[in-house]
């Protein structure tokens, strides 16, 4: 069984990410570490610096996640801002701001990213299109859950099992690129 550190203190994401590598006979452990997240303006700014900080405290291979709801008719806030927003407004507060909108269009996006034992990066991003509704729905699943349907289901991440989700989300795909891109369906991949 071979093993990979990732850094994450969202215990949602860790068991999806473990779902999704056990087909590979890969064990994902969890690494609490939390690394500072800068403010930038894309998901794949935040992997990077968070991995090169990882890199300077531990040292070691480790894969890191950052995510975020990017709403249409919001010109895609709260995108990077998704965990504070969460944080301070919960899923109520999207529903508020989304009280009166035409478009309930969104989408969400994952950026993965793994640095080997050399500190080379390969990044990889997910995203699946959908909509908000405007009352929480399922206790599956974290975060925005609740209110974002996936396009082509009737029933929100909430509401469908870890398996599903995990072969729509954008974590799914994000981290199935990463898979593929770093080759771990080989014997000697990390
Ligand atoms: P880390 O420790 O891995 O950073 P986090 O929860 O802070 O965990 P992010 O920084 O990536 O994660 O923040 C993304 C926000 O978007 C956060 O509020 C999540 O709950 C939410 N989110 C990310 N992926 C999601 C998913 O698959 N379903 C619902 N909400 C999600």
């Amino acid at each position: 069984m071979r093993k990979i550190w990732f850094a994450t203190g969202n215990p949602g994401k860790l068991k999806e990410v473990q779902e999704k590598f056990s087909k590979y006979g890969i064990v994902v452990e969890q690494l609490i570490a939390p690394y500072p997240e800068i403010q930038a303006d894309t998901l794949a700014e935040v992997v990077e610096s968070g991995l090169s900080w990882l890199w300077g405290e531990h040292g070691k291979p480790v894969i890191i996640d950052d995510s975020g709801l990017f709403i249409d008719s919001q010109k895609g806030f709260p995108g990077v801002y998704s965990a504070y927003v969460h944080k301070t407004l919960g899923c109520q507060g999207i529903i508020q701001l989304m009280k009166g909108a035409s478009d309930m269009k969104a989408n969400f996006q994952c950026c993965a990213g793994y640095m080997n034992e050399d500190g080379d990066v390969t990044l990889a991003v997910g995203r699946v299109d959908g909509t908000i509704i405007l009352e929480m729905r399922g206790d599956g699943g974290f975060g925005y859950d609740p209110i974002f349907v996936p396009a082509g289901h009737d029933r929100t991440f909430a509401e469908m099992s870890l398996e599903e989700k995990n072969k729509l989300s954008h974590r799914a795909r994000a981290f199935e690129m990463l898979a593929e891109k770093l080759e771990l369906n080989r014997n000697d991949a990390p």
